[in-house]
Order: C-alpha cells, then sequence, then structure tokens
C-alpha cells in the first residue's frame, strides 16, 4: 500500500509518525504537539499518559551581558499532566498498541485494547482556540476511568477544584506564569479531590489545557505585561463551550493553512516498508536506503515543528524549539548566534512559512537596548572617539535582555541577513523601511568603524572567531563573509529603497576593499589569513564557507574557482563517524553541497541524518538529549536541491540526487515574490508554474536552459521543460 493522501488543494504522501511502543526517554522518543507558545510532549503510555507541558517564555534571567554563562537566563519547563487510567487495572494486558503523530492533521493519536475495550485518545495544541486539547475514549460505553494531575516544574501546589486543576508561581526574575485545566466528562461521575481529578464509568473525558506567562517583547516595561490569569481563565470557558468535534475541526483547518502550503512527494516506499513503525524504517533507511517517503516525512517535520513552536507574536525556536522536560536544559537551551537559531530560520522563507520568521525579527528587535548598552560598556569594541556605535551579541542570549559566553562579534551581522532575507523573499518594501533597514544601518555603522587596513590596502575584520574553532585573530574568513554579506545586502536595501545614496557608497566602497576568500595551499578554501587549514580536520563547524550557504558571496556561476576550493574543504570536513560532526552540522552540509550542486552528497546529508547517531526515535535532531536546529536545517537543504534563487534567477532542481527520479513539489517561495510548483519524471523538469505575487521579470534556470518571464501581480505562469 503506498498511501497517497489528500491534504487540501494539493497531494502528499503518508505523513505519520507511528511507534508500536510508549515512549520511554522523554526528550528522545515522546512527540511533540505545540500551538506556536504552548505545547507538549506527549509519551503516551497505554495506562498512563504524560504530557510534558511547555510554555515559549518561561525563561529565568534578568538582564546581564557576562562571560559566565551560568549567570545567563535559562528556559524552563513549566511543568507536567499525569493521566493515569484505569488505575485499577493496572495489569489488564494491552494488546495492539500504537501511538502515532499525523502531521498532516498535528493531531497525536493513542490506540489499544484492553479487555475486549479499544480506548483511543487524541491530543493536539489548537492555535484558533489557545488550548491544548486531550480526549480519552473507548468504544463500550462507560469504560473511561482514570486520575488526572497538573503538576508544576518548580515545586508548586495544584488546587484541585470541582473539574478544574490550576498552579501559578513567580520565578526569581518576577515573571508570573499559571496553568489550568479543564476536564470534560460524557457520562460517569468526576470528583476533585487531594489535589486530582477522579473520573469513572465515563463514556469519554475531555481535558483543556491553558497556560501562560506576564512575558512581554518590551524592553521598556522590563518584558513584563498583564499577569495570564485572566486569558486563561478567557480561553478556558470559550473553549469549553464548543463541543470536541467543532475544536478538532478549527484546529485542523488553521493548522492545514500553513502546512497545506507546500507538499512534497519524492517517491514511494515499498509497502513492506510503510508497514512499519518510524523507528524500525529509520534504521533501514539510514543503513540502506529505499524510502524516499520518510526522506519526504522528514522534510514536512521540520515545517510541522516550526508551525507549533514559532508564531507570530511569540519567540521563536529556541535550541529545543518549544520542547524541554528540564530546568536546567544543556545550554539553557537558549538562543545561539553562531548558527543554531539562524539554522532554525533557513527554512522559514523557502518552505513558505515566512510569517513565523517574524518571531525571530521581534526578539531580536526587543533585546537591542539592552545589546547596545552591553555593547557600548564593552571595553574591546571602544573605538578611537571613545564611542561604540550599534550593538553586537554574545554567542547565547535569551529573552530578558541577558547574554552569556563569547562575543560572537559578527553575529550582528548575520541577524541582519535574516531581516534581509525576509524582504528578498517578500519584496515588502514597507516593511523593509520600517522594520529591517534601521537595523541594518546600526549594524553597518557598528562596522565601518573597526575595520583594519592591512598593508597592502585590504580590510580586515580584527580579532575574530572561526566558531568554535582556532585562535582569535584579524581577517577570519568567516567574520570576512558575514561582514561582507551585511554590506551587500545593506547597498541592495538603500538602493531599494532609494535613500542614503552617499552613505551606501560609502559602504559599497568598503565591502569592496574587504578582504575576500583565499585558497590555501592543499586547494582549500582558507578558515583564516594564514594558510594552516589542516585537511584531516572534521570540526563540525563549516563557518568558513557561510559564502556559499547561506551567503552567496561564492557561487558556480561567478566565481567557479573559489567554489571548488569550498567544494574541497567540504569533502575534507567530512561526517568522520568519530569526529564531533553533529546533526546540525550534516544539515549545514546538505544546503552546502546543494549550492554547489552535488546532488548526491546533499542527498546523502539527509539520508544520514536519519541515522540513529543524528536523529531520535522522535526524529528530533540528536544532541544530546536533542536539538532542533538540524530539523530545520535539512528541511531548508531540501528546498536547496529542489530550488535556489540567490542568484537573481530561479534555478529548478539545481541538485536532483538520482534516487529522486520521479516526483514534484507545490508551494516552495522563490526570492522576488514568486512561489513554484515543479514536477520532474526520470530526473528531468516535466514542467513548473511560477505564480508570481509582486509582477515584474523572472529569470528561470533549468540546467542550461534559460528564460525571462514577464509577470503580473497575481499572475500564474504554467512551463513545459524547455521553460516555455
Ligand atoms: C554550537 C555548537 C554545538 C552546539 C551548541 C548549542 O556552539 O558548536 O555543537 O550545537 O551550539
Amino acid at each position: 500500500m503506498s498511501t497517497v493522501i489528500c491534504v487540501g488543494p494539493v497531494y502528499a504522501r503518508e505523513l505519520t509518525l507511528w511507534y508500536d511502543k510508549p515512549a520511554n526517554k522523554g526528550m528522545n522518543e515522546a512527540l511533540p504537539i505545540g500551538n506556536g507558545k504552548f505545547g507538549g510532549l506527549v509519551y503516551a503510555g497505554p495506562l498512563q499518559e504524560r504530557v510534558v507541558l511547555n510554555e515559549i517564555s518561561l525563561w529565568t534571567g534578568t538582564e546581564i551581558s557576562t562571560d559566565d554563562y551560568a549567570k545567563m537566563g535559562s528556559y524552563q519547563m513549566l511543568g507536567e499532566l499525569i493521566v493515569d487510567v484505569a488505575p485499577d487495572a493496572a495489569a489488564a494486558a494491552v494488546q495492539n498498541y500504537r501511538r502515532s503523530l499525523d502531521l498532516a492533521t498535528a493531531i497525536h493519536n493513542v490506540t489499544y485494547q484492553s479487555g475486549g475495550v479499544t480506548f483511543r485518545r487524541e491530543a493536539f495544541a489548537s492555535h484558533p482556540d489557545g488550548v491544548m486539547v486531550l480526549k480519552f475514549s473507548a468504544d463500550r460505553p462507560g469504560a473511561c476511568a482514570g486520575t488526572v494531575q497538573l503538576q508544576g516544574a518548580h515545586k508548586e501546589t495544584t488546587a484541585a477544584a470541582e473539574g478544574s486543576l490550576t498552579f501559578a508561581g513567580t520565578l526569581e526574575n518576577g515573571l508570573n506564569y499559571e496553568a489550568k485545566l479543564l476536564a470534560i466528562h460524557d457520562g460517569g461521575t468526576l470528583q476533585a479531590g487531594d489535589g486530582k481529578l477522579e473520573f469513572k464509568n465515563c463514556n469519554s473525558v475531555t481535558l483543556l489545557v491553558a497556560a501562560g506567562t506576564d512575558y512581554a517583547l518590551d524592553y521598556a516595561h522590563r518584558y513584563r505585561s498583564e499577569k495570564p490569569h485572566a486569558a486563561i481563565e478567557k480561553l478556558l470557558p470559550a473553549a469549553a463551550a464548543k463541543n470536541y468535534d467543532d475544536l478538532r475541526a478549527e484546529h485542523i483547518a488553521e493548522y492545514k493553512s500553513w502546512f497545506n502550503r507546500v507538499a512534497l512527494d519524492v517517491g514511494a516506499t515499498p509497502a513492506d516498508r510503510l508497514a512499519l513503525p518510524i523507528d524500525r524504517r529509520k534504521v533501514l533507511h539510514a543503513e540502506n536506503g529505499g524510502d524516499p517517503e520518510l526522506e519526504g516525512l522528514l522534510f514536512q517535520y521540520g515545517r510541522y515543528l516550526m508551525i507549533s513552536c514559532s508564531r507570530p507574536g511569540g519567540l521563536p525556536a529556541n535550541l529545543q524549539g518549544l520542547w524541554n522536560d528540564s530546568n536546567e536544559p544543556p545550554w539553557h537551551s537558549d538562543y545561539h548566534a553562531n548558527i543554531n537559531i539562524q539554522m532554525n530560520y533557513w527554512p522559514a522563507e523557502p518552505a513558505n512559512l515566512a510569517e513565523c520568521h517574524t518571531t525571530l525579527f521581534d526578539l531580536i528587535g526587543s533585546q537591542l537596548e539592552p545589546w547596545r548598552k552591553a555593547t557600548a560598556a564593552e571595553k574591546r569594541f571602544a573605538t578611537a572617539s571613545g564611542k561604540s556605535p550599534g550593538w553586537a551579541v554574545r554567542t547565547s542570549h535569551g529573552i530578558n535582555g541577558d547574554q552569556g559566553w563569547q562575543w560572537d562579534i559578527v553575529a550582528n551581522a548575520w541577524y541582519c541577513q535574516h531581516f534581509w532575507m525576509h524582504y528578498a523573499f517578500s519584496g515588502d518594501k514597507i516593511w523593509l523601511q520600517s522594520v529591517a533597514y534601521p537595523v541594518m544601518k546600526e549594524t553597518c555603522e557598528f562596522w565601518e568603524v573597526r575595520l583594519k587596513a592591512l598593508p597592502a590596502g585590504h580590510l580586515v575584520i580584527p580579532n575574530g572567531w572561526s566558531p568554535e574553532h582556532g585562535p582569535q585573530e584579524d581577517g577570519v574568513s568567516y567574520s570576512q563573509q558575514i561582514v561582507w554579506d551585511l554590506f551587500n545586502n545593506y547597498v541592495a536595501a538603500s538602493g531599494a529603497l532609494g535613500i542614503d545614496a552617499s552613505y551606501r557608497e560609502k559602504i559599497a566602497a568598503l565591502r569592496d576593499k574587504l578582504l575576500g576568500p583565499q585558497i590555501g595551499k592543499w586547494g582549500q578554501l582558507q578558515e583564516w589569513m594564514i594558510d594552516r587549514d589542516d585537511p584531516n580536520d572534521h570540526h563540525r563547524h563549516t563557518s568558513h564557507l557561510f559564502a556559499v550557504f547561506p551567503g552567496n558571496w561564492i557561487s558556480i556561476a561567478r566565481t567557479h574557482e573559489f567554489a571548488a576550493a569550498a567544494k574541497k574543504s567540504l569533502i575534507a570536513r567530512g561526517e568522520a563517524a568519530d569526529s564531533d560532526v553533529r546533526e546540525w552540522s550534516f544539515a549545514w552540509r546538505c544546503s552546502l553541497y546543494a549550492r554547489l550542486h552535488d546532488a548526491e552528497n546533499a542527498h546523502r546529508m539527509v539520508q544520514s541524518l536519519l541515522a540513529n547517531r543524528n536523529t531520535c526515535l522522535n526524529l528530533f535532531g540528536l544532541h544530546p538529549p536533542m536539538q532542533m536546529d538540524g530539523n530545520f536545517g535539512i528541511t531548508a537543504g531540501v528546498c536547496e536541491m529542489l530550488l535556489q534563487s540567490h542568484e537573481n534567477e530561479i534555478n529548478l532542481l539545481p541538485a536532483l540526487p538520482k534516487c529522486w527520479p520521479t516526483g514534484s513539489v507545490q508551494g516552495l517561495r522563490a526570492r522576488g515574490g514568486f512561489e513554484v510548483d515543479i514536477a520532474w519524471k526520470d530526473g528531468q523538469l516535466t514542467r513548473a508554474t511560477i505564480r508570481s505575487k509582486l509582477g515584474g521579470p523572472c529569470r528561470l534556470r533549468s540546467g542550461a536552459t534559460t528564460a525571462t518571464l514577464t509577470t503580473k501581480p497575481g499572475g500564474s505562469y504554467p512551463l513545459n521543460a524547455a521553460l516555455q
């Protein structure tokens, strides 16, 4: 059975992660649900449902800029929901157990049989209703019984009242938070007592959970606003007034308005493979390939996770997205500015979730003031005039003006690339002028005063660091490339807006004097000004290849020699099993190979990400315990394999691997305000459709064939293999 399911206007293949065993190791095995701000990891034990609850703004920390990581804030766990079902029959035999997460509907399911009864549970996090919903039901009337507990992760006392459980608290930094559960039963009884709810002889029980904090993306009010109590007290009764089927239908419809924008089909998996649970398919595929639907699912998982943890008005996905089962998560589950947070947002524009990208801009905007202050106070940033214009950021930061560990001096410029990207895909000049441009210009002002001239006249960034590799010194390639990217994008931005012409000329001149990429003694792209790269160095970062991806200083078409050197470096960096190459490294390498038009190696990265070394049972990126950058990064990598638009043209299928001979993709976005559908057969483009949002010329490429379309705003242009 090769299932093709209808997901609205387009068709996609099977998109269900399913397992025949409950989750044991939480972060690695439980399945994530989320409405962008509030979500949970669902463990799905047959006789106990446990959901680790998370609220994306539950952070410790206050304004600080320090090298001492420990002093920075940390993302916290909110609490957990525990439902012991059939507590009197814990020993009852369970048969045909199955838990699953359907990416097409964002609904988690559990089914099993016990004592001749089929039990069923559904769970989802609704964005339109702002609540998590869990329904426990059975096919025999009156068969549902159990106890419900809601526990905070900070030693709160839970209050049980008629049909509800509540806990609330205040973190050390004054952040107030609250969570509340309402239980609605059909038939039977429901009683409160001893901090729990107990239900008996019910036909079904529906639990509604809401949570919030008084966090606001607002430095002027020191990141605080209204306490969450009133909002929770509004959300829960409003949701309780609806019936379950309506809550479910509204959730699915709203979720699909995001998810269905892109459909991908890279081939059918044989029926015997498809019939296996994901954990088996994952191992078989990583070893032998042959499961294209799993690769399609991995691509869509990145989109699912983004829709579930990064919604406009909220916070961006942190190192673990939204999901966290500890108050001391690795790296504080922070925003890591030397690759990780950027990688999280690589797929946002091409994979048609641009609105999710705004969470990153809002967070940066809300932190600029404390970052400016910290920059001005930092001795190493003082200039000859004594002033330090602009802002910089350390490698790790939180959401309360707190940042820890080393300055990543070019992260400000890398953040600006995201502002530019958002404009480049949408063409929204009002947003460019009001939001992006001021940040980009201020960042140029930081950089223009601190470049150092070499004797030959080239400009270098002083005292940089190739993350987290080698010495701190002048002219590190990572720094050169990222500042070049900033200047280049700034010049384009001010040109597009027709403003600041003389400053634009100044920045263009500085850009053109920056020391460029250099090719070293073994033909590699140098990581440093000094030709010291070791061909046996398999470090996880590929910072010196920024200019290939996500930058575009180096390209196959324009700078072939440098592209060849970059490929040498990339191959040498490798992915050796005994190296520290991580899940996110594979994702970055995927996009790099795609940009170098090396389809087979790009695909190898996709396949390798599914190896147990790189992904957990629940397909989260495995960087003990987990990290989500690899999930987002691989979605971006697949986009780059199928469509590239960084060279002022839309390149269709620039890195199509042999094992995806026939397929299609609908709804990818390209720079210039285009949306693109592509179909191919036997490795060759068969047709494409370009939808133009803004109008204007559209340059197209398919291999050596090129064409230019004249488009109108709102126009749709079907093309054949000859681009006609
Ligand atoms: C970067 C990486 C590490 C890890 C950390 C959170 O610094 O070098 O591998 O992903 O971020």
